[in-house]
């Protein structure tokens, strides 16, 4: 059986559980306990990743990192979620690249500071991000005027990816996000429709923390 080392307030995470859900595939939640420091453990490291991140997937002996490397297996070991043509393939990975450079990169940095870092954050800060998050969430949601999903007409591991951190309460991040990008919102409930999507506190383990700032 699959084991998922992952944490409930973590949109990468959710994308990994989401999809193992939606290929019916059975998956032992391992919790990492992010919010006391277990990903900056050099033990937990060495043991589990290197590069100090959260989610990690096991199956067997083999042990993966980072959504989109995790992803793409599973997709392509499930035969399902991940394009037949070689363009469909570099399409997913396009928007994949994407998405953790610049989408759910700056979302998600921007929510953890909002909600979730030990002191109040920067405005600077907070405000250089927003104005990446406008840009980019912007780019989205005219890509999603003419195409139903991100890399064409039905679902792909581009769409797990991409929407990994909308399922969460917006006061988590404060960014009202499906009042400004109309595009999005439809996108994000045509997503909760394929089969295995539930609430990310419903199905990733630990504590859920009021957002702090
Ligand atoms: N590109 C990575 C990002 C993973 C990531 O940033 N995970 C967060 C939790 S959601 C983490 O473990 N961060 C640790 C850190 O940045 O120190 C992926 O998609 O898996």
């Amino acid at each position: 059986m699959y084991r998922l080392h992952c944490f409930s307030q973590s949109g990468n995470c959710f994308k990994v559980a989401f999809l193992l859900r939606a290929l019916e595939q059975p998956y032992e939640s391992v919790f990492v306990d992010f919010m006391h420091g277990m990903t900056r453990d050099e033990a937990w490291r060495s043991s589990t990743n290197e590069m100090g991140e959260a989610p990690v997937l096991e199956d067997g002996s083999r042990r993966l990192t980072q959504s989109g490397a995790i992803l793409t297996y599973l997709a392509s070991r499930h035969g399902a979620y991940g394009g037949q043509s070689e363009d469909e393939k570099l399409e997913i990975l396009r928007w994949m690249l994407f998405d953790n450079h610049k989408f759910t990169s700056y979302f998600a940095t921007y929510r953890f500071a909002k909600a979730f870092a030990p002191s109040a954050p920067d405005p600077a800060v907070m405000a250089w991000l927003k104005g990446r998050i406008d840009n980019v969430f912007g780019i989205v949601n005219k890509h999603l005027a003419s195409s139903r999903y991100i890399a064409g007409p039905a679902p792909t591991i581009a769409d797990f990816s991409l929407s990994g951190y909308l399922f969460f309460p917006i006061d988590e991040s404060g960014y009202d996000w499906p009042s400004r990008f109309p595009n999005i919102a439809a996108w994000t409930e045509r997503i909760k429709a394929i089969q295995g999507w539930a609430s990310p506190y419903d199905i990733l383990p630990g504590e859920r923390i009021p957002p702090r700032w």
